[in-house]
């Protein structure tokens, strides 16, 4: 598949998403919101791939909504067309999907690594919600996830201020599961990525739905999901298979079914 805005590659279960518009440091503009989805619907239904990465630049994961197409948009505008809607499918995905980010995340840039389900960052990595100084507010789930993720007072102090978070700041708030000097940080995250994909899809899959199940309900609710989850797993091969594996002290072959 050919994109405008961004990059696809395959390798070894993995689908490599890159962002692609070095000139405007990976603003997110409506094409690049559109290839993005595109590709990911592509990844999501492909069974060779167990799961998906989101990088951009050495200089900017993506350094926010594009200001420039933004700009002009009346309130009709943005209303009628449920402007920036197709960001949240990003959310919705179903298989693992990783944020790797060097550089940039600020705005809509901070909100799509947000979105992934866990990130990694580069050593120079900067987080941010700058979006009071263009005389708006956080729109793309900003001041839900990040408070989630960093807690009120990190990300209250974040967006009135617009401050930005350095990436050893961001490890120790738990906004980041990892950080890596950034020469190795693709090539680190293409190996996580790789030791998600070669488990069972349907696995990995139910351990996402489960944990982010743990943001929406109640304790009890979550833990009578992930108990029924835990249960309906045994109705898959790959229940059979890895735990024969472990009896054989072999590798699973993992099948998917
Ligand atoms: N949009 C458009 N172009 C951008 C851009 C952006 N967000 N960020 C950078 N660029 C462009 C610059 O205009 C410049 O283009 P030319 O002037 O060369 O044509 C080029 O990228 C290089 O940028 P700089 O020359 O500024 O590079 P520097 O290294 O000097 O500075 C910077 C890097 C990241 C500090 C600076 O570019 C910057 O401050 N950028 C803006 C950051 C920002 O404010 N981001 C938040 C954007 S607001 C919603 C939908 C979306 C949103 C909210 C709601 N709804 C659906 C409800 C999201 C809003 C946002 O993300």
């Amino acid at each position: 598949m050919q994109f405008e805005t961004i990059l696809l590659e395959k390798n070894n279960g993995v689908g490599l998403i890159t962002l692609n518009r070095p000139q405007a440091l990976n603003a997110l503009n409506s094409t690049l919101i559109q290839d993005l989805n595109l590709a990911l619907d592509d990844l999501d239904r492909d069974s060779s791939i167990g799961c998906m990465v989101i990088t951009g630049s050495e200089k900017a994961f993506a350094a926010g909504a594009d200001i420039k197409e933004m700009a002009e948009l009346s309130f009709p505008n943005i209303y009628l067309d449920d402007f920036f809607h197709l960001a949240d499918r990003i959310a919705q995905r179903r298989k693992p999907l990783i944020a790797a980010v060097s550089g940039y995340a600020l705005g809509g840039g901070c909100e799509l690594a947000l979105m992934c389900d866990f990130i990694y960052c580069a050593d120079n990595a900067k987080f941010g919600l700058p979006e009071v100084t263009l005389g708006v507010i956080p729109g793309i789930g900003g001041t839900q996830r990040l408070t989630l993720a960093i807690g009120k007072a990190k990300a209250m102090e974040m967006c009135l201020t617009a401050r930005q978070m350095g990436a050893v700041e961001a490890e120790q708030s738990g906004l980041v599961a990892q950080v890596f000097p950034k020469e190795e940080l693709v090539e680190k995250t293409l190996k996580a990525a790789e030791k998600i994909a070669e488990k069972s899809v349907v696995a990995t899959m139910m351990i996402k739905e489960s944990i982010n199940r743990a943001f929406e309900v109640s304790l009890q609710e979550g833990l009578r999901f992930e108990r029924r989850t835990f249960h309906s797993i045994f109705a898959t091969q790959d229940q059979k298979e890895g735990m024969q594996a472990f009896v054989e002290k072999r590798q699973a072959n993992f099948k998917n079914n």
